[in-house]
Formats: structure tokens, sequence, C-alpha cells
């Protein structure tokens, strides 16, 4: 299987992440990415290519242009103001609040655009960001010219930037950018599976009202998970979207026996829709070492999963997502892709 992988990963290295009350070296780190090459290099999955350059335009079919730019010039402007730290917001459009205005100042602005108050914006990250979009773009294309598979080794992650919404360590929606793409390009439909720990909340919203992208989630019960807010069973989709959104949360201590009859649910919905193409989010955070999260699946059953997918046989497109036991991601990360090659 052909890897894509950008170094500029490394650009972003935020030093910071509100945790607990603390402010922690961040979950999702440099040595992540590491790790997956590592694995990568390690068992011969295949050729490793770096990313093409794309422009703007397939990240704005997805994204706010204002929000881009901000995203783009906040570190600077953060720096104007004065402050020392990174740039953490502190303050947001809450209930009672009108949302319709966006404020001058970089405070401001942070919490009109974040969705959470962990990512912290600092040096680089707009260029990690727009180099992982890219990784994800090219990985696209590589299906697009006839590959069967390709695994995009994104960093940082996506799943949970919507069109005007950074957090939960993600920025540019890699996974929402590539299927955007493949419908751009000729596609009459795509689905999107979310396996990451986490519920995709901004690749939902971003579909939710349409019919072309099916979305399906398996994830942590957002009553007991982050992002909390989204990711509920009873969110099925709206519009010309009804039917075509599918959550499956689960409670603490979900091991492979439950998490494998979601999939399977998920897979059985995947090959009634008939799609052209299919898009992993590759969160390897279910893992039972994970740091942040409750779900106990071993390294073994994300071979296992990874053939599950493999039998939908179907041009698919892994994007790298969470997964935070840095030590095990490469090899939990790899074992879904050679499971799904069937090694
Ligand atoms: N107490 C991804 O996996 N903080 N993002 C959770 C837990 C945010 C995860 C706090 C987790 C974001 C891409
Ligand atoms: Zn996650």
């Amino acid at each position: 299987m052909l890897t894509v992988y950008s170094e500029k990963h490394k650009l972003r290295d935020a030093k910071t992440e509100l945790y607990g009350g603390e402010l922690v070296a961040p979950f999702e780190c440099p040595a992540r990415a590491e790790y997956i090459l590592e694995r990568v290099q390690s068992e011969k999955l295949g050729e490793i290519v770096p990313p093409d350059d794309f422009t703007l335009d397939p990240i704005t079919r997805i994204h706010d242009s204002q929000f881009l730019h901000f995203i783009e010039n906040c570190w600077q402007a953060w720096q104007s103001s004065g402050y020392h730290g990174e740039a953490i917001p502190t303050v947001w459009p809450s209930r009672r609040m009108p949302q319709q205005r966006i404020p001058d100042h970089v405070e401001g602005k942070l919490g009109y655009y974040a969705l959470a108050g962990e990512t912290s914006i600092s040096n680089g990250t707009w260029e990690a960001a727009r180099a992982s979009a890219n990784v994800a773009l090219t990985a696209q294309s590589a299906i697009l010219n006839g590959a069967k598979e390709a695994f995009a080794l994104c960093r940082p992650p996506g799943h949970h930037a919507a069109s005007d919404m950074f957090g939960g360590y993600c920025f540019i929606n890699n996974a929402a950018v590539a299927a955007q793409a493949f419908i751009d390009q000729g596609a009459s439909r795509v689905s999107i599976l979310d396996v990451d720990f986490h519920h995709g909340n901004g690749t939902q919203a971003i579909f939710y009202d349409r019919a072309d992208v099916m979305f399906c989630s398996l994830h942590g019960d957002p009553n007991d998970a982050f992002p909390h807010f989204l990711g509920y069973a009873d969110e099925t989709g709206s519009g010309s979207g009804e039917g075509y959104n599918h959550n499956y949360p689960m409670g603490p201590g979900t091991g492979f026996k439950s998490w494998g009859s979601a999939l399977d649910d998920a897979c059985q919905k995947i090959r009634n829709y008939a799609p052209d193409a299919l898009v992993i989010s590759l969160g390897v955070d279910t893992f039972e070492n994970d740091p942040i999260s409750f779900f106990k699946l071993a390294s073994d059953d994300f071979k296992r999963y990874g053939a599950t997918i493999g039998g939908l046989n179907l041009p698919t497109l892994f994007i790298m997502e969470g997964g935070y036991a840095v030590e095990e991601i490469g090899i939990n990360a790899v074992n879904v892709l050679q499971g799904y090659e069937g090694i």
C-alpha cells in the first residue's frame, strides 16, 4: 500500500494543552507520526512518497475562507497582542449571546472559531495543517488514478474540524476535503467511516444535509466522552441528508465484541449505499492503553477489523486521525492496513 507522508508535520509542535486544569505537553505530538512512519518502514508496507502541492481550492470547498485566514494569521495576531503563552481560547459565543459578529480582537476571534479549549495555536500550526491536507489530497489522487487503496499519514488530524471551527487537535478536516475531492472529480457517492475513538463532529456537521456523502462513526458515548455535544445515535441527517448519518456511541470499557458488531452494522450500511470510494478516518485511540480514551481494543483486534474493511472491496483511502499510546500507535495503525490487505 502506498503511504503519503510529509516532514512538515513537525511544524505542529505546540508546548501546551489545557488538560484537567493544567497546561500539559500535548498528547497530539510529533513523535506520533514518527512512530507510525517507522512501523510502515519496518513492516515494508510499500512505497512512501511526499505530498504534491495543492492550491487552497480543494480546502475552501469544505472550509470557510475567513476561518482559514484566521488559522493562518492567529499566531502573529496573538503575539502582536503582547501575550507570552500559546494561543488558547478563553471566551465563547455561548448560549444567550448572539453569534453573528466576528470580533476584531484575536481573543474574540479565537473563541468564535474554537469548538473546545484544549488546542493551543502556535508557530507553524498553519503550515503543518496545510501539509496534512496536501497529504490527504495526494493519497486521494493516487486512488483517483487507479490505486486500490492508499494511506495518508496525516498530522495534525482533522475530523473534529468543521467548516469554521477548530479544536480537538484538528484544524483542517482532511477526510472531508478528500471526500469532497472524490465528488468533485466525478464520484456519485462517497462513504466516510470514522473509527477514531472520538466522534467525528466536524465531518458529521459538514455533510449532515447531504446524501452524496454518507457518514458512519463508531465512538465513545458523548455523554461520557469528548466532544460531548454531538455524536448521539438519534442524529441521522437532515433535509436530503436524512438517513445518511449513522452514529454508534458506546460506553466505557467497550471491547472488540461490541465494537466489532457496530463495525459490522456500519459496513452493511456502506454495502447497501454502494459508494464509489470509501474514506476511513483512522484513529487508533480505541486501543486499551490509550491515555485519554476508554475502549479496550487489543493490538490484534486492529488487524481483524482491517480485514472487515477490506471485505467491502472498495477503493479505500485511509486518513490518519488520533491515537495517543505513542509507543503502540505505529503497530495498531499498520495492523489495520495489513489486515485490510489480508496480511
Ligand atoms: N478528558 C482526536 O483524537 N480532549 N482528538 C479530551 C479527555 C480532547 C481528540 C479530554 C481530545 C481530542 C483527533
Ligand atoms: Zn480521537
